[in-house]
């Protein structure tokens, strides 16, 4: 049966504060949660979107160290910049909180305790490494090493980087402490773990019969996570950055970044409304929905709700939409490799396009399946559809009415047959939207309010009113009163996914406010309304904008290239006798033409101070035959001779091989004899 809800609370997944936020956090977490948040607030419900940044965990601190600052500094540069490019891209919070705050801090300690008072954890001691230099355990992250796999340097703890093995600290060869350079030494420590393993029953009934219509994904991992078997978690960590587990004798010790950052969903909340957060965490007529990323599955569905199971007061999340993951140009998003589209710098390059992006990140949602963000899609689907499709029919409506009846919204006469059907078919759109929006199929969802434009098209399109203006000029009327409620209608289906677009298009339409409940109706503007002047909605995007942002890419793969070269492994040693044996000359290059039928070669006659000679060599890819003539060249002279498309080559020139497989002819740096030897 279905519960009804008073209200509900929407979090988003808390970013950690340690880097500008990309085109895959919005794709994944933040345009969904804002699309559903926006609706929920149109149709008047109540509800309450809750963001922040996640300011603990060990990603911070190294940042902190690398960059000889402290981790405050970086959390407070990070949170600043992602709470404004969330903004910027209309991401409506209620609240954008933070993990540092006193609020936080005190919140997130209260639980702790709570827990613990109630023996909800499992005391136990294990063995860690300890970097004796630096006085302090080692997390994971901060012992690098031989991977045991690979034997690539410089391994981290928890994983080696080069063939992207999971490891454990205790795994690498030849430990190192990152932070003092010191081999570490094994010491024993006391951790508080929730025991995972005790929630095991209830869980599996919750998730695994009670919520079957979350997103397969979602249930899927759950299921899997449940079917391993769960074991206790450690819930506190050996750091000096984080909040202090709130026990005695636990100096030093911190609770583990995912303890406190979704207790900081309850935080924010609290410093938003002090007198009045818990009804939307305690009363059991609220809905709690999380939106993650896949990453976070386990996180958000296990171990929180154990928490908050364990707490006892907590009401626990309803859904946790979850998305899978967008790669960039068919490659993961990577921050580290610097591959991703950063949302301040989308900002700079496409400014007041927020809605495009939004737009295109919601066509290509990856809801199901990993998808692929590409600046070619991005350009076809701004150009073909929000330009050509809705832009093109908005424009056309009110360009219309301004042309035939100066803006004023005219009177409907009869309707036609065809008038009927049209407006039988958008009217249709509400449900189909809702019934999409309530499931969370946000791409589907969008593509349904997109097909109201195309039936708008198709309309103005078969009706032509600028053929009938001369033969019925009442007919006109109707077509342009039928187009502009169709208008006002995009500018209500949209609003959940391009806020930006639909207030400007209401603003034109000289519309004060609309809701959700007018959508489908066939009489948002009354005949007489003055509109204002009308604007392009969308701009095409030329193919120049497109390029730069391609060889950006391009150009940070050649430095991820560069950054990551390494020449290939020395042969083995050879006796000087033997390298005497080589004859190397260098010779001036007095022909050099393709050979036929043959697409690599090129054939050289080549001087060498005796009879010249003929070669032939693999290089045509990379050179033109007249390039090359009068250059002076190494060669091997002592080849013994053989054929090659029957010509029958005299020796080898030399080439340097490229990291990129490209060849470059070896020349000598002043002329010399032809003949020379080279020794
Ligand atoms: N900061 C991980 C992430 O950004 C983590 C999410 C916390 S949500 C409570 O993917
Ligand atoms: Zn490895």
């Amino acid at each position: 049966m279905e519960k009804k809800f008073k209200r509900t609370t929407v979090t988003s997944a808390l970013p950690y504060a340690n880097g500008p936020v990309h085109i895959g956090h919005l794709a994944g977490v933040y345009v969904p949660a804002d699309i559903y948040v926006r609706y929920l607030r149109l149709k008047k419900e109540d509800v309450l979107f809750i963001g922040g940044s996640d300011e603990h965990g060990v990603p911070i601190t190294i940042r902190a160290r690398k960059e000889g600052v402290t981790p405050q500094d970086i959390v407070d540069r990070y949170h600043t910049l992602i709470k404004e490019s969330f903004k910027e891209f209309g991401i409506s919070f209620d609240v954008y909180g933070r993990t540092s705050s006193e609020v936080h801090r005190q919140t997130a300690s209260d639980f702790f305790r709570k827990l613990y008072d109630k023996g909800e954890f499992i005391e136990k001691t294990s063995m860690q490494y300890y970097d004796e230099e630096a006085g302090t355990f080692l997390a994971d992250r901060y012992i690098t090493g031989e991977c045991p796999h690979c034997h690539a340097e410089g391994a981290y703890g928890d994983q080696c980087e080069k063939c992207g093995t999971s490891l454990s600290p205790t795994e690498l060869i030849n430990p190192k402490s990152a932070i003092s350079g010191s081999q570490p030494v094994m010491r024993e420590t006391k951790h508080w773990y929730l025991p995972l393993d005790k929630h095991e029953a209830w869980l599996r009934e919750w998730i695994l019969e009670g919520h079957k219509e979350w997103r397969n994904n979602v249930y899927g991992q759950c299921k899997s996570w449940l079917d391993m078997g769960l074991q206790p978690r450690a819930v506190s960590r050996d750091l000096d950055w984080g909040i202090p587990v709130p026990v005695e004798g636990a100096e030093g010790k911190v609770l583990y970044v995912w303890f406190d950052a979704p207790i900081g969903y309850i935080s924010n909340t609290k410093e938003l409304l002090p007198d009045s957060w818990e009804k939307w965490w305690k009363d059991p007529e609220t809905r709690l929905v999380h939106f993650i990323g896949k990453d976070n599955i386990v996180f958000h569905c296990i171990v929180f709700p154990s928490m908050l199971k364990a707490e006892g007061s907590y009401i626990l999340p309803d859904n946790v939409p979850s998305n899978e993951f967008l790669n960039l140009e068919g490659d993961k998003i990577s921050t580290s490799r610097n591959w991703a589209v950063w949302l301040h710098e989308y900002l700079r390059d496409f400014p007041g396009k927020q809605d495009v992006l939004r737009y295109v990140l919601t066509a290509n949602a990856p809801e199901t399946k990993d998808n692929d963000f590409t600046w070619k899609d991005f350009q076809a689907r701004n150009n073909n559809e929000l330009v050509a499709v809705y832009g093109n029919f908005v424009n056309r409506a009110l360009q219309l009415t301004q042309k035939y009846y100066n803006g004023i919204v005219p009177a409907c006469g009869e309707l036609t047959d065809y008038d009927k059907e049209t407006l039988n078919e958008f009217k249709d759109v509400k449900a189909k939207v809702e019934e999409l929006l309530d499931v969370f199929k946000f791409r589907d969802a969008q593509k349904e309010a997109m097909n109201l434009a195309r039936i708008g098209n198709k309309y103005i399109a078969d009706s032509e009113p600028w053929k009938v203006v001369k033969t019925d000029p009442e007919r006109v009327k109707t077509i342009i009163y039928i187009s502009l409620q169709l208008t006002a209608n995009l500018a209500i289906a949209f609003e959940p996914f391009l806020p930006f677009s639909s207030e400007k298009l209401r603003k034109m339409l000289n519309m004060d406010s609309f809701e959700w409940n007018q959508l489908g109706s066939t009489e948002l503007l009354t005949p007489g309304h003055q509109l204002a002047t009308p604007e392009l909605l969308f701009e095409k995007i030329e193919d120049d904008a497109i390029q730069a942002q391609v060889q950006k890419l391009l150009d940070t793969k050649k430095a991820n290239e560069e950054a990551n070269y390494k020449a290939n492994p020395i042969k083995e040693n050879i006796a000087f006798e033997d390298f005497e044996k080589l004859d190397i000359r260098v010779g001036t290059v007095l022909e050099c033409t393709k050979v036929p039928k043959a697409d690599k070669l090129l054939c050289f006659k080549i001087a060498d101070g005796l009879e010249n000679r003929t070669i032939v060599s693999g290089i045509a890819k990379y050179y033109k035959p007249e390039e090359l003539v009068g250059k002076q060249v190494c060669f091997i002279a002592n080849l013994a001779p053989r054929k090659l498309k029957g010509i029958e080559s005299q020796g080898m020139i030399l080439s340097a091989l490229d990291n990129d497989g490209s060849l470059s002819v070896v020349t000598v740096n002043r002329e010399v004899k032809p003949g020379s030897e080279v020794c």
